[in-house]
């Protein structure tokens, strides 16, 4: 036999022979040499996990890597994100358009290989990770979000022709989860993962990452929960697997997915830095380059002989996933196809929902909603003019999903309309109990799963509670709605705890938050359709326990209340002083300004719903609000700090920089200034 030939026999069979333990090891191998590139990054997790990757990946995982957006792909969340590398590797071992040169520039300036997994950088990555715990819980927010789908899209199947059952279910996908002891520790995956187990996400699968390690190292002074019971106790279906033997880790799956009615934990016991001689087992691995030595050793003992960000053709082969990922979308395809034929009415409303469209009636039925909202022109909360437009919204909007924390007779979150969800029945309301970040989060999950606009009341007070939530719903630029009532010290007796001072003002500050606070029931319509149509980005509804005045608008007002901020009210001329209010100080605003007018002092009054939201308008039509060179006095019961960008240091603010009291909430307004007595005190002290 010719030399040649037996080179090319050689090839053919290097082509087919790559070992799992091969596939395992190109995930060592990036993520050791991308982290040691960077000087900086996290091999030990993917080092540990890289046998469940491979099997997981390779044998399970239903996703098309030339289409990260197929609506049905199995999704899968790398909670513990600090192991980005993982993720990294297995999206470009699969076939993900994520070249080499991402992996190389991995955590520098511009390369979709940011630290850690962001949402909308690497094609495939499902939801941004690295604050433990969310991703877990988003997880339970994308399982929900099929199980709901499912039961509001899939069809019986019905018997054609030749005996066969026809396929009708569309939303039909696991979601996998990595977690690791962080993730178990922080208190939000309580939270979610109690909920998956009342709610029975049976396709839930998560694997944890049992290594006996964290940063400050082998865990046992910290961390000594019984982990599998604590998850048996929320109705979890767990199991315990070496997670280097890829054998018993596809076993585990199996019979996870066989328990229908319950999410599955899968309990990996594994070694940090697998690979590593001298690091391994360890939390020198955790957060840091091995080092060129180790890495070497690392090669050597792994029998990994290929040089850094080189992966051999046998290897890639072995992981390439778009012929088995193409085949598996057509197939759902087909099946889509077959759907759409016999209930085209259902498949257009799923291709609307899922690709975040809002209904073609959309425009013409809200502004209805407001019109109708400004003619009632109704003296109520701002909580219960939410709850009327909610009731309005909920017939136009299948995809409309609220709930609370607990408080849904407080919030006003629920309508008629709307069905409960609980354990064995699926709906459009969820009563997430006492959870406010894990709702949050999951909501999270559910926006970024598509196909539902999830909303969630609390009181805002306790948006504290939820605030990482809350800021990655604006990081990843996700439509989710926060109502946020019992807004500031108008509510009442329940006293300092339960009052908000700084956290309107806190919400305002995270970008890419809208903060609404209407001043009435039209403001409060306005606010509501805004947040809807709101596609890149969170509101948080922020809305008084007190009634309001009704107030009738001219309905040229509507589009600019849309504008965050406008002229409510202006006097002929220019005005001698700008007082700027929002929410239920709105009133105390106009009262004033009638009292200083029918004495003199020419007063336009702003109402500024939206700061945020102000904010973004041009300068012209700014300028057209606040009037350059007009003193301001701007009015909130909140912290005063906020307003000094719109007043400056010459105007002034009535507003409130301690905790409060316990008193009913007319008394407390008026024990801490907001009175028409008081504001035109403020108004006369600084013209
Ligand atoms: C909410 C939050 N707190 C703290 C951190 C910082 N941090 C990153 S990884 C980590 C330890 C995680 O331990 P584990 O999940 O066991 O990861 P392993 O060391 O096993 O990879 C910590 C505290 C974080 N990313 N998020
Ligand atoms: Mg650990």
């Amino acid at each position: 036999m010719s030399m040649k030939i037996v080179k090319a026999q050689l090839i053919i069979r290097e082509k087919t022979m790559a070992t799992r333990k091969d596939l395992a090891n190109a995930i060592r191998a990036l993520s050791m040499d991308a982290v040691q590139k960077a000087n900086s990054g996290h091999p030990g997790a993917p080092m540990g996990m890289a046998e469940i990757a491979e099997e997981l990946w390779n044998h399970h995982l239903s996703h098309n890597p030339k289409n990260p957006s197929w609506t049905n792909r199995d999704r899968f969340v790398l909670s513990n994100g600090h192991g980005s590398m993982l993720i990294y590797s297995l999206l470009h071992l699969t076939g993900y358009a994520l070249p080499m040169d991402e992996l190389k520039t991995f955590r520098q300036l511009h390369s979709k290989c940011a630290g850690h997994p962001e949402y909308g950088y690497a094609p495939g990555i499902e939801t941004t990770t690295g604050p433990l715990g969310q991703g877990i819980a988003n997880g339970v927010g994308f399982a929900m979000a099929e199980k709901l789908l499912a039961d509001q899209f899939n069809k019986q199947g019905h018997f054609d022709g030749f005996n066969q059952a026809i396929d009708y279910n569309i939303v039909d996908h696991h979601t996998y989860v990595f977690l690791g002891d962080g993730c178990m520790m922080e208190g939000v995956s309580h939270e979610a993962c109690a909920l998956a187990g009342t709610w029975g996400l049976g396709k839930l699968t998560a694997f944890w990452d049992d290594n006996g390690i964290s940063i400050d190292g082998h865990i046992e002074g910290w961390y000594t929960d019984d982990t599998a019971k604590r998850f048996e106790s929320y109705g979890w279906h767990v199991q315990s697997v070496d997670g280097h033997d890829v054998a018993a880790i596809g076993k585990a799956i199996d019979a996870a997915k066989k328990v229908t009615d319950k999410p599955s934990l899968i309990c990996c016991k594994t070694v940090i830095g697998m690979g590593s001689p001298n690091k391994s087992g360890s939390h020198d691995c955790h957060g840091s380059a091995l080092g060129l030595e180790e890495v070497a050793a690392t090669r050597a003992n792994i029998g990994w002989a290929h040089e850094p960000f080189v992966i051999p053709a046998d290897v890639y082969a072995g992981w390439d996933a778009t012929d088995k990922g193409a085949a598996a979308e057509a197939a759902w395809n087909a099946k889509f196809a077959t759907y759409k034929a016999a209930f085209p009415a259902d498949a257009a409303e799923y291709s609307r929902r899922m690709g975040g469209e809002l209904p073609a009636n959309w425009k013409s039925a809200t502004d209805a909603i407001i019109a109708a909202t400004n003619d009632k022109a109704e003296a109520v909360a701002t909580r219960k003019a939410s709850q009327n437009v909610i009731g309005a919204l909920a017939p136009l909007l299948p995809e409309f999903l609220g709930g609370s924390a607990d408080l849904t007779g407080s919030n006003l979150t629920s309508c008629s309309s709307f069905v409960h969800v609980d354990a064995k029945k699926p709906g459009n309301y969820i009563s997430y109990g006492v959870r406010e970040f894990g709702m949050f989060a999951i909501m999270n999950g559910m926006a970024l799963h598509g196909g539902l606009i999830p909303f969630g009341g609390t009181f805002h007070m306790f948006s504290d509670y939820a605030k990482s939530a809350l800021r990655m719903s604006a990081l990843m630029k996700l439509r989710t709605i926060a109502v946020l009532t019992h807004d500031s010290i108008g509510q009442g007796e329940d006293g300092p705890t339960h009052q908000p001072i700084e956290n309107t003002a806190g919400l305002r500050l995270i970008p890419n938050m809208d903060v609404w606070r209407p001043g009435n029931s039209t403001e409060t319509a306005v606010a509501w359709v805004a947040a809807v149509e709101r596609k890149n980005g969170p509101s948080s509804l922020v809305l008084s326990r007190q009634n309001v005045p009704g107030m009738k608008h001219e309905a040229a007002q509507f589009d600019l209340m849309r504008k965050g901020g406008y002229v409510l009210s202006d006097v002929s001329g220019k005005a001698d002083v700008i007082i700027i209010s929002n929410g239920s100080e709105l009133e105390l605003a106009v009262k004033a300004a009638a009292e200083l007018n029918a004495a003199g002092t020419k007063v336009r009054v702003v109402s500024m719903p939206s700061t945020n939201v102000f904010d973004r308008q041009d300068k012209a039509y700014k300028d057209s609000v606040l009037t350059a060179g007009v003193k301001r006095v701007a009015i909130e019961a909140g912290v005063t700090d906020f307003w000094r960008k719109y007043v400056g240091l010459e105007g002034a603010v009535v507003g409130i920089d301690t905790f409060g009291e316990s008193a009913p909430g007319g008394v407390l307004l008026k024990h801490f200034g907001f009175t028409v007595e008081n504001v035109v005190a403020t108004v006369k002290s600084i013209l």
